[in-house]
């Protein structure tokens, strides 16, 4: 579908025509489209920018990523079909490995999501059907599958977009668990120990950028930084951006 470039919600058309797609070439579970749809609901009454609480989780989400021994950033398909340029470059500023780790989970997708990071120039994926996977503190659910040089090894997991059931069992690890939503009530924002309250579209570019900073700072600054955080009162302050303000 070609969006007229004058229409007033031209971005967020884009978008949608951009998650169409995806969800043509497989590469989307059959729920992924009504994710986004509340995601966008949330976006926009958010005024689709990113609030000060965002910002302040981002820092804190880079800093640990910099901090960490074997940092990982997980992808579903909607990441990978909304964000898959600008994983691959936040993957490179923090060393992070990037995971396949699918809710719906079939060997096809996971094929198809493999190919397109192969085909954007990053062809060292894990998570796949030839990747050794097992399973987290021995818990025999397919949510519980982890790739055993990724997640499974993992110190620090970035989840974006992830589902509560993933979410509880992966900060039932004792990983430091850092997640993008747009919802602050999820199960996963709550779940989480830094919980980014914004787009992945604007959120990831901003953490890359992010990330060359702060990786010019001293270890012990970004310790004190990471030490001064306190999830749950930042959490309130997101869930306060949504109050509707009178124009
Ligand atoms: O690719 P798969 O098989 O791993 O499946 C992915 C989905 C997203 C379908 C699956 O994990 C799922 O069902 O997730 P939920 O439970 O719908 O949770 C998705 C969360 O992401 C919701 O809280 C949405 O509000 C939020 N969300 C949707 N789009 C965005 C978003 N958060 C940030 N940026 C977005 N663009």
């Amino acid at each position: 579908m070609k969006v007229p470039k004058n229409h007033p919600r031209y971005e967020s058309l884009v978008i949608r025509d951009k998650m169409v797609k995806a969800n043509e070439e497989g590469i989307l579970a059959p729920s992924a489209l009504i994710a986004h749809g509340r995601g966008e609901a949330f976006d926009y009454l958010l005024g689709e920018k990113t609030t000060l609480p965002a910002k302040r989780a981002m820092y804190i989400a880079v800093a640990s990523l910099l901090l960490a021994e074997n940092p990982v950033i997980s992808v579903n398909g909607n990441t990978t079909a909304l964000v898959i340029n600008d994983i691959i470059k936040l993957a490179k500023a923090v060393d992070a490995k990037i995971e396949i780790n699918l809710f719906y989970r079939t060997p096809e997708r996971v094929k198809k999501i493999a190919e397109l990071y192969e085909e954007h120039g990053y062809p060292n994926v894990l998570g796949t059907d030839d990747d050794e996977l097992k399973y987290l503190k021995n818990i025999e659910n397919p949510r519980a599958s982890a790739s055993k040089n990724g997640i499974y090894d993992a110190d620090v997991v970035l989840v974006p977009l992830e589902d509560g059931d993933r979410a509880e069992i992966l900060e039932k690890t004792g990983k430091k668990i850092i997640t993008i939503d747009l919802n602050p009530l999820s199960r996963t924002s709550i779940k989480s120990e830094v919980s980014i309250v914004d787009n992945i579209i604007r959120a990831i570019p901003l953490m890359t950028q992010i990330a060359e900073d702060l990786k010019e700072q001293d270890e012990e600054l970004l310790t004190e930084l990471i030490e001064s955080y306190n999830n749950k009162e930042n959490l309130k302050d997101s869930l306060e951006e949504f109050k509707i303000k009178e124009e």
